[in-house]
């Protein structure tokens, strides 16, 4: 059947009929994985069957008409059978991964990119973060083809589907803010308004709040209220007062009807407007059945009240959608409030495959019980324009890295300035590396060192603006200028929105087919703000490099509110994240090196080294400081700048006779080496091991650990090498500015007793030295740690430091 010629009736009847085919599946899908798949531990897990009604009819009108193959969609998290049910349809997911559904390896049950195989464009699960994504994939596109990159490929939609409960996460009104503000394009957000979340119905009139709101950032806003079947009843005699009545009914009411059913519906619209003989007649003219269709015949599930108000949407502002839908819609307990977590039981189940005309053991196949012919309906799908996008993702070319950044000389320095610095030198180069880096902070650009290289690159906006001051001639150390060409991406200070915009620069490779480079600036405290983001960009396997400074106690006079403690843990923790904190420039400009490739990798994690990811790639994120320190004069080996990445490398060797190694990791270098110092006299053959990466060097030791386990007996860490002359009795004091578990591992790789040293709590203001001795974390704190821990004489010098 040529698509050409078939009528829009025709497409109706077969989408009604896919629409149908798209809520068995789903439905199935789940019954399978809690009635019927082998479930050894016994759990039943609703939240799935209800939400995803609630989207079968919006989603089907999408991916079965709307959708072209350069849109993106986040997927509501409980819609994910929908999604997968859909795909399957499509032949883009398979039956084993359906039957697998929340198994290990099987469909996941929430939408993933990197755990799924049917092609999701944005994770989803923690609710509102994949919201805001679609709208910095936006603004990212808009960058990509503002550069001239990717103007051969069609512009994409970028397209969301919340719940109207999801709209309570304020990350999504950071977000609009910003769009605002960037001139957001290309943006559809389309709300599932069920009137239900996970607890219970929601306030009445939230709807009026939401277009309200929408308006004021610019958005359009189209309600989808009423089916094309509401609207003939209403054009009938008595329609304008069932209307009314339907507008003035509280939610949990109509709720409560839509569970109830056509009787309940008869009896309460008779008891409430029955007295008027027009509405009477509408009633009578309808079976129960009829009248339950009718009203459940909200917007939001009706396919030509859909379709045409996607297709009536034509310009490239930012749109919000309104469907009233039903959760539960076409199910046993549609509009029960206690539904979220709802499950068909067997009986109801099997009622269902009845109605849908499903034989028992046909329950998967894709056709099974519609009544257009298969090959009509594989046509039809065969020709969807959504059907066209490529499977595999886009790919996009490595961007060259020098092996060697500049380094700035200067004696005395920190690793913020030299960050600053770096770049600054990368942005006189007009190399492709540069062309591509992007930065982006939320409003502390200047405050993190990014003002020379903004500078020199400019501001990005789709439209040029002056900078006034310059225009006026008043002296400014900044450069204040936006063009399309800028490439530093100026955001408010929510953070969860530097983090949803690095997760969406640092997938353009993949969506965009053009690769960014994208650098991010925080102080880093206020990773704490968009941790959740940060997960989510590390969990979709986004890319970038983020640079936290400063950090720890060590911003001193600067304010206790802002030391951070535990972040150091985050970067160990973190999936997908390698954590690096210098202590010296040269080993910055190693590690920014390093970072710019890494997050280009994409190949196959295969040797020891794989739990490093080095030959996956991934994020990673510099833990920096605002401490100026006398810098080593030093030539970088290719051995040492292999150390730096490993994680560390011994800044001063132990000897055969080893009786303390101080390992310290960051701003407290100088501490480290003035307690080695101190301590040389009375403790033979100390060691000074320079911690670069605790959170690689972990990761490799875990890595090293479990590749014996599996057989591989010669496999070694590189902290395992480098300890292993350190002599059993030696005792191990190690020292950071940040929490002290950071590092109180070191004693278990070869079984030395240890002390850390670190920061547990915070939130003292005061000079560098006040802190680092009331913190403990000084070169006295140090000297007393190794006394303490090793048997010998008194170390002499510790009283004087004291
Ligand atoms: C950040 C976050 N908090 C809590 C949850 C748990 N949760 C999952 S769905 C949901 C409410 C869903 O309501 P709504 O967005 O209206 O979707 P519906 O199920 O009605 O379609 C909640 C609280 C979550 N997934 N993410
Ligand atoms: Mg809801």
């Amino acid at each position: 059947m040529s698509r050409g010629s078939a009528s829009m009736s025709d497409d109706l009847r077969i989408l009604a009929e896919l629409e149908r085919k798209v809520l068995w599946l789903a439905t199935w899908t789940i019954h399978h994985a809690n009635h019927i798949r082998d479930n050894e531990d016994g759990l039943k897990v609703g939240g799935h069957q209800a939400s995803s009604a609630s989207l079968a009819s919006i989603m089907t009108a999408l991916y079965f008409k709307v959708l072209r193959p350069q849109d993106r969609v986040a997927v509501k998290p409980h819609a994910s059978p929908i999604y997968h049910a859909i795909q399957y349809l499509l032949g883009r997911q398979t039956r084993a991964k359906l039957e697998g559904f929340r198994a290990y390896k099987g469909a996941q049950s929430y939408p993933s990119r990197t755990k799924d195989v049917d092609d999701v464009d944005f994770s989803t699960g923690s609710v509102g973060l994949g919201v805001a994504q679609t709208l910095f994939a936006s603004l990212t596109q808009d960058y990509v083809r503002a550069h001239g990159w990717g103007l051969e490929r069609p512009e994409g939609r970028m397209i969301a589907l919340v719940g109207d409960a999801e709209l309570d996460e304020g990350n999504i009104f950071e977000a609009m803010l910003e769009g605002w503000k960037q001139g957001l394009r290309n943006c559809w957000w389309i709300v599932d308004y069920n009137r239900q979340s996970l607890d219970a119905v929601i306030r009445e009139g939230l709807w009026a709040r939401y277009e309200q709101l929408f308006r004021n950032f610019g958005w359009d806003v189209v309600i989808l209220k009423y089916g094309s079947l509401q609207r003939a009843a209403f054009a009938e005699p008595g329609g304008e007062k069932l209307r009314d009545w339907i507008d003035r009914c509280p939610n949990p009411l109509y709720s409560a009807l839509v569970f109830q059913g056509g009787a309940a519906w008869r009896r309460r619209l008779s008891e409430e407007i029955g007295d008027d003989p027009d509405l009477r007649a509408l009633l009578d003219r309808r079976s129960d059945a009829e009248l339950a269709a009718l009203m459940n015949n909200l917007g939001g599930h009706d396919l030509p009240t859909l379709l045409d108000a996607f297709a009536q949407t034509t310009h490239d502002r930012p749109v919000c959608f309104i469907c009233y839908t039903i959760k539960g819609y076409g199910l046993p307990f549609a509009g029960h409030k206690d539904n979220h977590a709802g499950l068909m039981t067997v009986a109801q189940m099997n009622a269902f495959r009845t109605a849908m005309r499903v034989r028992e053991g046909h329950e998967w196949e894709p056709f099974e019980g519609l009544s257009e012919s298969p090959g009509t309906l594989q046509a039809f799908l065969d020709a969807v324009p959504f059907a066209a996008r490529s499977t595999g993702r886009n790919k996009a070319p490595r961007i060259d890295v020098p092996e060697e950044l500049p380094v700035p000389t200067q004696a005395v320095m920190s690793t913020q300035t030299g960050f600053g610095a770096i770049l600054n030198e990368i942005g006189k180069q007009s190399t492709d590396f540069a062309q591509r880096l992007v930065t982006t902070s939320p409003d502390v650009t200047v405050s993190t060192n990014l003002g020379s290289w903004v500078n020199c690159r400019g501001l990005f906006a789709r439209q040029s603006l002056a900078d006034t001051f310059k225009d006026e001639r008043i002296p400014s150390t900044f450069e204040w200028s936006f063009s399309p060409q800028g490439q530093h991406i100026e955001l408010g200070i929510a953070e969860m929105n530097l983090f949803i915009l690095l997760s969406a620069l640092g997938l353009s490779h993949a969506i965009n087919g053009e690769r960014l480079l994208p650098v991010g600036t925080l102080y880093d405290p206020f990773i704490a703000r968009g941790l959740d983001a940060l997960n989510y960009a590390c969990y979709q396997d986004a890319r970038f490099i983020l640079v936290a400074t400063p950090s720890g106690i060590t911003l001193a006079p600067e304010g206790g509110a802002h030391q951070s403690i535990g972040t150091p843990l985050i970067g160990m923790a973190q999936d997908g994240l390698a954590a690096f904190e210098p202590a010296f420039v040269d080993e910055l400009a190693v590690v920014m090196a390093w970072a710019s490739a890494n997050i280009q990798q994409d190949g196959e994690a295969t040797s020891e080294h794989s739990w490093l990811r080095n030959e996956a790639g991934g994020a990673d994120y510099l833990r920096l400081t605002t401490r100026p320190i006398e810098q080593i004069r030093r030539t970088v080996t290719p051995e040492l700048r292999r150390d730096i990445i490993d994680g560390g490398y011994w800044l001063r060797r132990p000897g055969p006779n080893c009786q303390v190694v101080v390992a310290y990791t960051g701003a407290v270098a100088p501490e480290a080496m003035q307690a080695v110092g101190l301590m040389a006299e009375d403790r033979r053959d100390i060691g000074l091991l320079a911690v670069t990466s605790a959170d690689r060097l972990n990761a490799g030791w875990t890595a090293a650990q479990r590749a014996r386990e599996a057989g591989r007996a010669g496999s070694l860490s590189h902290i395992e090498r480098l300890l292993a002359a350190v002599p059993s009795h030696c005792g191990i004091v190690t020292v950071l500015d940040g929490h002290p578990a950071t590092l109180a591992w070191l004693g278990s790789v070869k079984g030395h007793r240890v002390r850390s040293l670190g920061v547990e709590h915070f939130g003292q203001t005061g000079s560098i030295p006040d802190l680092y001795r009331a913190y403990g974390i000084d070169a006295a704190a140090i000297v007393a740690a190794a006394e303490t821990l090793t048997p010998g004489r008194p170390i002499r010098h510790l009283r004087a430091l004291g």
